[in-house]
C-alpha cells in the first residue's frame, strides 16, 4: 500500500536529521570539483605496505596535507555496483537490490550533486573510460544533472586494460578535456583500471609480489591498486602543470570492494595479510577523502558513514544548500552518530551503528543475527540491536517510497507553485 508524501516526509525527518555544526563549512567554496570515484578500492589498502612497498603513496601523501579523509565509510550499494556507488553518492538515497537504479528511475527528477552545482553556476560533466550504454549511464545522466557524458566512445582507445580505456590514458585525456572548460566545473570521473579480475601486462605492474600470492585474486588486486594510485598522481601532477590544481577541490571514494570474503581464497589471504578475520566491515569500507588545496585544513574524521552521506558533506564543504527534504545521509564532518544501513552482499536490515556491525540472520529474520565490534571482531550480542536493525529497514524502505512515487519531483513543483504564488 502506498504512503503519503506527508508520512515518507515525516519518516525522513525521523530518521535522517541534518547535525547542526558549522565545522569546515565552505572551505571549497566557489572552487572547481573534481569528484574520483575508484572502482574497487578498499580501504586497507590506505596507508598500508605490502612486502616491504607502500600500496598507495600517491593517496597517502594526499591524505597528509590539506584533507578531510573520513575513515569509516562504506559503500552501500545495491544491485547495480558501480553505478548505484554513483547513484548514492550524488542523490543521498539508497539504492535497491532489484535492479540498478539509473535504469529503475532513469525519468525521475533529481536534484544530486550535479544540480546543486549547476545552479552555482558550475559545467557539471563525467568521464569514463567504458562503453556509454553501460549500466544505462547514457540515458540516466541528464536527469542526475550532467549536461556531458566522455565514454569509450568519444575518446582515444590508445591504451586498452581489460574492459576498456586503462587510468593512466583516460586521466591524460581528462586534462586535455579540463583545460576546454569554462569554469567553474564539476567533473565526475570514474576509474576502471581496478576492475576484477584484475589484470595487468606486466610493464603496468610495479609491485614486487610474493611467490605465495603470485596469480591469486588477493596479489593482482594489489597490483591494480598500485597502478591506479600511480595513475591518479600523474593526474595530480598535470594538474597542477596545466594551472587547474589550486582552484580544484578534489574528492574521492571507493565505490565497492574488490576481494569477495566468498569468494576464491580472499577470506584466508586477507586473514593472513590483516592478521585478524576478513570479515564485512573491512570488505565494504572504502576511502573517502575531499581534498582542499590551500585550505590548510587536514583532518581524519572518524564518524561512520556511507556514500549516502557524501552529498551533505560535500554541500557543507562547498556550502551549497540542499532546497528539498529528500535526503537520507547526513554531513560527516559534524554528525557525531553515524549509521549506515546495506543493500547488497548481506541481507536488507543489516547496518553499522558507529563502532558497531549488524549482520541480519540469512533467512532474513532477526532472530539468529549476529554482531560483532569493528577493529576487534569482539562478538556482541545482536538481540539488543532491534531498534537500529528496524531503523535499517526503514531507511531502506524510505529510499524506496521516494524514488517510487517520484518525491522530488511532487516538492519542487510544490516549491515553484508557492514561489509564484
Ligand atoms: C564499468 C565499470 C564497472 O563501466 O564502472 O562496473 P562494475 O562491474 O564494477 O559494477
Amino acid at each position: 500500500e502506498e504512503v503519503s508524501a506527508d508520512e515518507v516526509l515525516d519518516t525522513v525527518q525521523e530518521v535522517a536529521f541534518q547535525p547542526k555544526g558549522t565545522k569546515y563549512k565552505g572551505i571549497g567554496e566557489g572552487k572547481n570539483v573534481i569528484l574520483l570515484q575508484v572502482e574497487a578500492l578498499q580501504n586497507f589498502v590506505i596507508g598500508a605496505e605490502y612486502n616491504g612497498q607502500v600500496l598507495t603513496p600517491n593517496l597517502n601523501a594526499l591524505i597528509k596535507q590539506d584533507t578531510l579523509y573520513y575513515d569509516r565509510y562504506y559503500t552501500n550499494i545495491g544491485k547495480g555496483n558501480t553505478a548505484d556507488a554513483e547513484f548514492s553518492t550524488l542523490n543521498s538515497l539508497y539504492p535497491v537490490i532489484d535492479r540498478e537504479c539509473y535504469t529503475l528511475y532513469e525519468q525521475n527528477t533529481f536534484n544530486g550533486l550535479p544540480w546543486l552545482l549547476r545552479d552555482k553556476g558550475y559545467n557539471a560533466f563525467v568521464i569514463h573510460g567504458y562503453k556509454g550504454e553501460f549500466w544505462n549511464r547514457e540515458a540516466a545522466y541528464p536527469a542526475q544533472g550532467f549536461e556531458d557524458f566522455y565514454s569509450m566512445e568519444d575518446m582515444e582507445a590508445d591504451d586498452i586494460i581489460g574492459l576498456g580505456i586503462s587510468d593512466k590514458s583516460m586521466f591524460k585525456q581528462t586534462i586535455d578535456i579540463l583545460k576546454e572548460k569554462k569554469q567553474p566545473f564539476f567533473s565526475f570521473i570514474i576509474t576502471l583500471t581496478s576492475h576484477h579480475p584484475f589484470i595487468l601486462e606486466e610493464e603496468d605492474a610495479s609491485l614486487q609480489l610474493k611467490e605465495e600470492d603470485i596469480g591469486t585474486k588477493f596479489g593482482s588486486y594489489l597490483q591494480t591498486v598500485r597502478y591506479a594510485d600511480e595513475a591518479l598522481g600523474q593526474f595530480i601532477t598535470d594538474l597542477k602543470t596545466a594551472g587547474l590544481y589550486e582552484d580544484t577541490v578534489i574528492a574521492l571514494y571507493g565505490d565497492h570492494h574488490g576481494l569477495n570474503l566468498n569468494m576464491d581464497d580472499n577470506a584466508v589471504l586477507m586473514e593472513k595479510y590483516l592478521g585478524r578475520t576478513y570479515d564485512y566491515d573491512e570488505m565494504l569500507r572504502v576511502p573517502m577523502l575531499i581534498h582542499v588545496p590551500g585550505s590548510g585544513v587536514t583532518d581524519t574524521i572518524s564518524t561512520t558513514g556511507g556514500q549516502v552521506d557524501f552529498l551533505p558533506t560535500i554541500a557543507n564543504v562547498m556550502n551549497l544548500e540542499i532546497s528539498q527534504p529528500y535526503i537520507l545521509g547526513q554531513d560527516l564532518s559534524n554528525a557525531k552518530d553515524g549509521f549506515v544501513a546495506f543493500t547488497a552482499y548481506l541481507f536488507e536490515g543489516s547496518f553499522i551503528h558507529n563502532e558497531v556491525m549488524f549482520e541480519i540472520s540469512r533467512e532474513g529474520v532477526f532472530e539468529g543475527s549476529r554482531a560483532w565490534k569493528i577493529g576487534t571482531n569482539e562478538p556482541i550480542d545482536a538481540s539488543m540491536l532491534e531498534d537500529e536493525y528496524k531503523k535499517a529497514i526503514t531507511l531502506k524502505k524510505t529510499s524506496e517510497d521516494i524514488l517510487n512515487q517520484n518525491l522530488i519531483q511532487e516538492y519542487l513543483n510544490m516549491d515553484t507553485i508557492k514561489s509564484e504564488d
